[in-house]
C-alpha cells in the first residue's frame, strides 16, 4: 500500500535545509520517498501507512527544528 501526503514545512531558508529535512524523512521506516522544496515550504512523502503516520513524520521534522503541519 503506498500513501502520500503533503507537509507544510516552516524554517527552511537553504538547500541544506531541504536536504536535513529529506534526510531525517527518510530514515523512517514505511517512508517510501520524500521530495522536499525549500520554495514552496513543502515536503512530499509517499509511505506506508501501516508502517509510519504523519505524526511521527511531524515529530522528526519538529525534532531537527523545523515546524511541520500536515496538508489537508
Ligand atoms: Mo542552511 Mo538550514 O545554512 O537549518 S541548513 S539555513
Amino acid at each position: 500500500v503506498r500513501d502520500n501526503l503533503n507537509l507544510k514545512i516552516e524554517g527552511m531558508t537553504c538547500t541544506s535545509c531541504a536536504l536535513n529535512v529529506e534526510k531525517v524523512l527518510r530514515k523512517l521506516d514505511g517512508v517510501e520517498s520524500v521530495s522536499v522544496s525549500v520554495s514552496l515550504g513543502k515536503a512530499h512523502v509517499e509511505y506506508n501507512a501501516s508502517l509510519v503516520s504523519p505524526d511521527q513524520m511531524k515529530a522528526a521534522v519538529d525534532g531537527i527544528g523545523y515546524t511541520a503541519s500536515l496538508e489537508v
